[in-house]
């Protein structure tokens, strides 16, 4: 067990579709706690480092066309192991197989429009979060839900 935080975009289909606060709410009612949030368009530049694990694949040029097509919500949840807590909520990659109950099995159908990122890694999630948030828009604070939320020994981890 090790506190973590993660970067999640809420892409352009999100957006469209109106599902940037179910998206929220579901990380809230877990017990994550959000410490950055802002509304952005990824540059070019921003999307090849973003993907770059992915830049030999066929789909890069359409990827990045699409996630720089309008603006995202970037956020970045903390919480104990959250890299593998936002994963399992978000679910599998193409949306028609993902769980139902995670976020892709409930409300998508597609494998490029499967409505968010969340980093896979603690080291992807360090890269992610550097490439769109400066120090500054990053937030410590103590949460009165914490106590509620972890036992006495795991809160000894958010320390
Ligand atoms: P994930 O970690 O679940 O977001 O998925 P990947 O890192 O494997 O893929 C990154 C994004 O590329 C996915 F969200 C959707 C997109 N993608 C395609 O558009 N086509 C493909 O064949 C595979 C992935």
């Amino acid at each position: 067990m090790k506190t973590s935080r993660t970067a999640v975009l809420v892409k352009p289909d999100g957006l469209q579709r109106g599902l940037i606060g179910e998206i929220i709410a579901r990380f809230e009612r877990k017990g994550l706690k959000l410490i950055g949030m802002k509304m952005v368009s990824l540059t070019d530049a921003q999307l090849s480092e973003w993907y770059q694990e992915h830049k030999a694949k066929s789909f890069f040029g359409d990827l990045k066309s699409f996630m720089g097509s309008m603006p995202v919500i970037a956020m970045v949840w903390e919480g104990i192991d959250a890299v593998p807590v936002v994963r399992k909520l978000v679910g599998t990659t193409l949306g028609r197989e993902a769980e139902a109950g995670s976020i892709r099995g409930d409300f998508s159908m597609s494998q490029q429009y499967n409505l968010i990122h969340a980093s896979a890694t603690s080291e992807d999630a360090e890269r992610e979060v550097e490439i769109l948030f400066n120090v500054d828009e990053l937030f410590s604070y103590s949460s009165a839900l914490e106590t509620v939320v972890y036992a006495k020994e795991e809160m000894e981890q958010l320390k």
